[in-house]
């Protein structure tokens, strides 16, 4: 079996990783989680690399554990955030959280008879009771303030301001660790390198309160080679959703990446092994102009977030929009495909009789 830590290590998937967690992986099966905040009613490409790292950490024979944020996403994360969050209402939150665990099935296998099958658990099924005080004794006291101001990915706020709910939300991700570790023997939190402050309050937590010990693992946030923002278009966030984000635009957005961007996306969003990589990017250098990696790589998570038949459909309408369509082709394509191909395309209006 592919050993987890190498795998990310040519994949260029690690940012930082704790002393001690590649001898726990090595030891044995490793109950891993990363956690997700319900702030939208879809995930976007950037909730993928950490959903990527899950469904490696269950390639190499570990159990992930995918937790959704029903109690953190009521109060809204401030790690490296410039301002205080607008708090989500309640309804909101449950319909996120529905529709982010709807998508999150694809990526991992959640057969219960497998031993190392993924669960998606929600931490205010473990949060939603605590009462203020019950929480500050028996779990804040564990933590100094002077530790948590400490962290960089409050530093910024601290000049700013930080309302003490914000502050609180380290402290609420730390003990989710704390509950996993002792319910799941979950002893490793994965997660952006923007969760580093986060996912070590969390072992330090465990440390407090158990003596035990616990590990932290980081990926980079993905970065464009052009320092323009990753995951964006002009008309925002390429959202996993088809109703937010077509699978045409979708399938476009990652065959015009860069090469550079192109080299870098394929090895952290496609599943394909390293030889494979490396002699199709040879391929591709012989011949830039032929776009070999762009293709690859937007044909391959089209198929994986969106379906064959979504692929497909999305080449056919861009063979349309470039002049490789034909009378077939054309009448083949549903009409939601159809309408998706001319968005971001200028349009204008010609009189019936002109035509
Ligand atoms: C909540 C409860 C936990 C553990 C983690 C969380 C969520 C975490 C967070 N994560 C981001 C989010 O939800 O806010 N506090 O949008 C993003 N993640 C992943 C990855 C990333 C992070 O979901 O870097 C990008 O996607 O960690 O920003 O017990």
């Amino acid at each position: 079996m592919k050993n987890f830590v190498e795998e990310l290590r040519w994949r260029r998937m690690i940012h930082d990783i704790m002393p001690g967690t590649e001898d726990l992986l090595n030891s044995g099966m490793t109950v891993g989680y990363l956690g997700i905040d319900p702030t939208a009613d879809s995930l976007h490409i950037g909730h993928l690399v950490g959903v990527m790292m899950l469904t490696h950490l269950q390639q190499c024979g570990h159990k992930p554990i995918v937790v959704v944020g029903g109690a953190t996403g009521m109060i809204g994360d401030p790690s490296f955030k410039s301002e205080e969050r607008k708090l989500l209402s309640l309804d909101q939150i449950k319909h996120n959280q529905e529709c982010i665990k709807q998508q999150l099935s694809k990526f991992m296998d959640f057969s219960a008879d497998c031993n190392n099958g993924a669960l998606i658990l929600n931490n205010y099924d473990w949060n939603g009771s605590w009462t203020f005080l019950d929480f500050i004794r028996d779990m804040g006291k564990h933590i100094t303030v002077n530790y948590m101001m400490s962290k960089d990915c409050v530093k910024k706020r601290i000049e700013s301001g930080l309302s003490f709910t914000e502050f609180s939300y380290q402290l609420l991700q730390a003990y989710d660790f704390k509950y996993l570790f002792d319910k799941y023997n979950c002893r490793l939190q994965m997660g952006g390198s923007d969760q580093w402050g986060n996912i070590t309050s969390g072992t330090e937590l465990i440390r407090k309160t158990t003596g035990g010990e616990a590990f932290a693992l980081t990926c980079p946030l993905i970065t464009k080679a052009d320092g323009k923002k990753f995951g964006k278009t002009e008309k925002g966030n390429v959202w996993l959703d088809p109703e937010k984000t077509s699978p045409y635009a979708f399938y476009q957005f990652w065959l015009n990446t860069s090469d550079d961007d192109a080299k870098k996306f394929i090895r952290i969003f496609t599943l394909m092994g390293r030889e494979e990589i490396e002699s199709l990017e040879a391929e591709h250098d012989k011949a830039p102009d032929m776009r070999l990696l762009q293709k690859t790589l937007a044909k391959d998570i089209t198929i994986r977030v969106h379906s064959q038949e979504a692929l497909d459909a999305a080449m056919a309408a861009s063979d349309i929009l470039f002049g490789k369509g034909t009378k077939e082709s054309l009448a083949g394509l549903d009409e939601a495909t159809f309408l998706s191909v001319f968005e971001g395309v200028p349009t204008f209006e010609v009189e019936r009789a002109e035509i």
